[in-house]
């Protein structure tokens, strides 16, 4: 690597004690997995915008995300939502997916959009409404086993918006119910990720509210089940980070859903305004990694990264390759943490000196490593530049407005 900026970086970071080939590695061994959705037509709830080019059907979905992985390196995989992504021929989605250089990842079961389940799906007081629920569940395990797929992906919408509307423990057995029988129908290599969120669309209660939950559930279940953590599914001033330290010891770290929000579930650009959080989330993955037992580091070694973000008003493809870029820069800027340091610190009962130590990693600029770290993959060194100028997203608006949309 001849890059100046480079040599500097390499020097600077020697001088820390900083292994920068152990830092490549990590960042060349980096998967963010990229939401079939996010490449969609999608909004508020006022109003999608229809975009021109948007992808018509799966498969348009899965060239788009391919063009994600060509530039970056790190998006093999693409999670599908049923029925959105629902096709007669899941053997020729996998296929073309895997002529496109990508492979189909977590299946997301969906239980919110059909009228049916206004009060509820697997949570419903309706034995026929739980029934068809279920059913889909077992079909999304099915779509599992045909695409090679070993992730399904849960979220509930079940909620209600008023005291007393339901039994809100009767709710819970039904739940749990459920996810039994899925769970019995999984392969030994499949996972459960359980998501959790504390309203919307319900505003009273919501059946899966928080991470305590989820993890009870997957307690419950079994090894094979565990939590999945979207970042903007919190209360204001939750410390994210310190959910995700407590759950990997827990060794129940099942994923995550990346994205940005500021006031709810905003579903926006990754690290666009909290860059710092996405920092500490991998401090605490990484320290795991360094100093937790076998299981706990097992736990770290698996975890399923991926972005949830839904782009109401962006282009699509560009602001999901912003998102990944995001996540790869606060991880290599977590990578230059000196853990010996922060424990030294720590050990002195010197809060300063430990605060110091994790926030100097977030202030060195890594875009020369990153740059050298794309050389290495054979990726191009500014894949945003890249993309604009390939032309690609001209060469989509023949397909016109009104694609698929959510
Ligand atoms: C719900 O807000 C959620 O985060 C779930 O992961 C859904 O699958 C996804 O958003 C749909 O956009
Ligand atoms: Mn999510
Ligand atoms: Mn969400």
């Amino acid at each position: 690597m001849s890059d100046r900026a480079y040599q500097v970086f390499e020097e600077q970071q020697k001088a820390r004690g900083i292994d920068l080939e152990k830092v490549k590695e990590k960042l060349k061994a980096l998967k963010v997995e990229t939401p079939s959705w996010g490449y969609g037509d999608s909004g508020t709830r006022f109003k999608v915008f229809k975009q021109q080019g948007v992808p018509r059907n799966p498969f348009e979905k899965f060239e788009d995300a391919a063009q994600v992985h060509k530039l970056t390196g790190i998006c093999p995989s693409v999670a599908i939502h049923i029925p959105w992504d629902k096709t007669d021929d899941y053997d020729k989605l996998k296929e073309h997916a895997a002529n496109l250089g990508v492979s189909i990842g977590a299946v997301n079961p969906n239980l919110f959009q059909e009228d049916e389940y206004i009060f509820g799906s697997v949570t419903n007081s309706d034995p026929a409404i739980r029934q068809k629920a279920e059913e889909h569940l077992l079909e999304c395990v099915d779509i599992a086993k045909t695409v090679g797929s070993d992730v399904l992906s849960l979220w509930f919408a079940d909620g209600t918006n008023y005291p007393g509307q339901a039994d809100i423990r009767k709710r819970k057995h039904w739940m749990q119910e459920s996810l039994t029988r899925m769970y019995r129908a999984m392969t030994p290599e499949m996972r459960m990720l359980i998501e959790y969120k504390f309203f919307e669309p319900a505003f009273y209660h919501t059946d899966l509210a928080d991470w305590g939950m989820a993890f009870n559930l997957a307690n419950k279940l079994g090894p094979q089940a565990e939590v999945l953590v979207d970042t903007g599914h919190h209360a204001q001033g939750t410390n994210v980070e310190h959910i995700v330290a407590y759950l990997l010891d827990e060794e129940k770290l099942g994923g995550f859903h990346f994205n940005s929000r500021k006031y709810a579930d905003d579903d926006l650009i990754v690290g666009s305004v909290n860059p710092y959080e996405l920092f500490l989330i991998f401090y605490q993955i990484l320290d795991a990694e360094a100093t937790g037992s076998e299981g706990v580091r097992n736990n770290a070694a698996n975890i399923a990264y991926m972005i949830d973000q839904s782009h109401a008003i962006e282009p699509k493809i560009p602001a999901m390759l912003r998102s990944v870029l995001n996540v790869h820069t606060q991880y290599a800027k977590a990578l230059l943490i000196n853990l010996d340091e922060v424990k030294e610190a720590q050990d002195r009962q010197d809060v300063l000196g430990a605060e110091d130590a994790v926030r100097r990693a977030f202030e060195f600029d890594v875009a020369p490593l990153l740059r050298a770290v794309r050389e290495e993959i054979g990726v191009p060194v500014d894949p945003m530049k890249t993309y604009l100028e390939s032309g690609y997203g001209q060469s989509i608006l023949s397909r016109g407005k009104g694609g698929a949309s959510w």
